[in-house]
């Protein structure tokens, strides 16, 4: 870890109609799951959000009537970040565990999917950004590995009630080329270092050190208004753009 905080883009996941009957209650208010992300620009390539089945979640009201779900933590976190009304105190509205939130259909900003599903991801860390994930399996191999494992596993899926719809129609969408590794670099370096699930963990580090610094340096966006340009220069504007939709925030820990 670094010195000082690190900055992460909150991307606002949002919650479709109807709402499911635990979350009901908040049936007049617009409902966000909000993952901590350091790629805003491969946004475009959402194919699913992660939550962890046995985590603890927590939704809570910001001070504009918007509903966060999220780990405590994060929103301990931002209780110091001025979300709340007041200062320090977060607004908990209902306590959460993984499992009540798989499976919900939602819309995500920028990507080509109409509506992407809550699935289970067994490596978040309650103790990092908000412990709910955006997936972007073309770019993230960590990504790529847990949506193949479900692919793959049909007695996963049914372990947690996750239907073949909310899985089998997402593919990694090629978002960004990286010279040596393509237009799809995670499903690359999976197939190249030959990845069997997402508890490699090792072979997954190596992957994410591979791509990380590559992406950043020489990727080039293929989709969007900036197409044809590098990473590293459409990187903050298109963080910008999706905090001045009110897509996304900003967030330290
Ligand atoms: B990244 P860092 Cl395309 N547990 O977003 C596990 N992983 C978490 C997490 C948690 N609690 N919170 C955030 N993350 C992931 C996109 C992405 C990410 C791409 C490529 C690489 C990548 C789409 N998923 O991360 O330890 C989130 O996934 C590579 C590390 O602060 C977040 O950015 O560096 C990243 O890890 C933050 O991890």
């Amino acid at each position: 870890e670094g010195v000082g905080p690190q900055e992460y883009t909150l991307i606002k996941m949002k919650l479709r109609k109807p709402y499911p009957s635990n979350l009901k209650s908040f049936s007049d208010k617009p409902v966000y799951l909000v993952a901590a992300t350091l790629r805003p620009e491969t946004m475009y390539g959402q194919t699913n959000c992660w939550v962890h089945p046995d985590i603890n979640y927590i939704a809570y009201t910001l001070s504009n009537g918007d509903v966060y779900i999220s780990t405590e933590r994060a929103a301990r976190n931002m209780a110091y970040q001025d979300f709340f009304k007041e200062e320090g105190k977060i607004p908990i509205a209902l306590k959460l565990t993984g499992k009540d939130i798989l499976g919900l259909s939602l819309e995500a900003p920028l990507t080509f999917n109409k509506v992407i599903y809550t699935l289970p991801m067994l490596t978040i860390k309650d103790n990092k950004g908000t412990g709910i994930v955006t997936s972007v399996p073309s770019d993230s191999p960590d990504d790529y590995a847990a949506l193949t494992d479900l692919k793959k596993k049909q007695p996963l899926r049914e372990k947690y009630g996750i239907t073949d719809e909310m899985v089998m129609p997402y593919n990694p969408i090629p978002i960004l080329e990286i010279p040596d590794f393509g237009n799809l670099s995670a499903v690359f370096l999976y197939d190249t270092l030959k990845i069997q699930s997402q508890n490699d963990t090792a072979k997954l580090l190596e992957a994410k050190e591979m791509v990380y610094l590559k992406g950043f340096y020489d990727g080039v966006l293929l989709v969007g208004p900036h197409e044809g340009k590098k990473i590293q220069d459409v990187k903050k504007l298109i963080q910008k753009q999706l905090i001045n939709e009110g897509k996304a925030v900003i967030y330290y820990e």
